[in-house]
């Protein structure tokens, strides 16, 4: 899979594909992320890329030119299968749509900055919106960074049989239950002895029964789904 992104702050996404599980990813060639710093499209000598708001207002909008001159340059090496904009008011991100996009071959992230970009690059390139959360950040890019990462992971072949995405909470609708290594007695506070016993279906019950009680005290709203 390759993931371009778009962003007038590459630095803020320097080091978040370098390590752990999608370092792996990206030296094994099954993820490829390169970013591109908006102002190669800048529109003057000044690397413009942005402009006030028709109307009046506060804050800076990103213009129509510099996005759509990216855009269309880098799709010559290859149709995008998604361009996404990063944005507060897009869908909320959800392990399905990690799941539906960790699918794909060639996608866009456009990071958003200021007040947003020119709402006709929305209508006329992007195909989905998402939002990390509700709440404000000041830019598209550290959302763009936990997309990708959760993302990256799901690439068929990027986890191994330990890391396994299979167990993940929510991949069931169900968080995960708790965990233990050693030791077996920390300071007096013992593991549970199910755990300890060696009897794999009882294990499996007891996650599955731990799984279901977290999900019930904490989110509620997921067991209604
Ligand atoms: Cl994708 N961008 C910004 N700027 N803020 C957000 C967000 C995205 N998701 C939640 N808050």
């Amino acid at each position: 899979m390759k993931i371009d992104i778009l962003t007038v702050v590459p630095d803020l996404l320097e080091s978040p594909f370098s390590h752990s599980i999608l370092k792996r990813a990206r030296e094994k060639g099954l993820l490829q992320v390169n970013v591109h710093n908006l102002r190669k499209w800048a529109i003057n000598k000044h690397m413009q890329v942005d402009d006030y708001q028709f109307g009046g207002g506060a804050g800076m909008v990103i213009m129509p030119e510099p996005l759509a001159n990216a855009i269309d340059e880098l799709q010559q090496d290859g149709k995008y299968d998604e361009i996404i904009f990063m944005t507060p008011d897009g869908k909320p991100f959800t392990q399905k749509t990690a799941n539906n996009l960790s699918l794909k071959e060639n996608i866009l992230i456009i990071c958003g900055h200021y007040k947003g970009i020119d709402e006709r690059i929305r209508q006329r390139y992007v195909t989905m919106e998402i939002s990390i959360g509700d709440y404000v950040l000041s830019g598209g890019e550290l959302a763009a960074a936990v997309v990708v990462d959760a993302i990256g992971r799901l690439i068929p072949g990027v986890l191994n049989d330990e890391t396994s995405a299979l167990f993940d909470s929510f991949q069931d609708n169900l968080l995960a239950p708790p965990v233990y290594t050693r030791p077996a007695d920390f300071r007096g506070d013992k593991v549970p002895e199910i755990l300890t016993q060696g009897d794999p279906k009882k294990v499996e019950e007891w996650r599955h029964e731990q799984s279901l009680l977290r999900t019930r005290e904490r989110r509620p709203d997921m067991l209604e789904e």
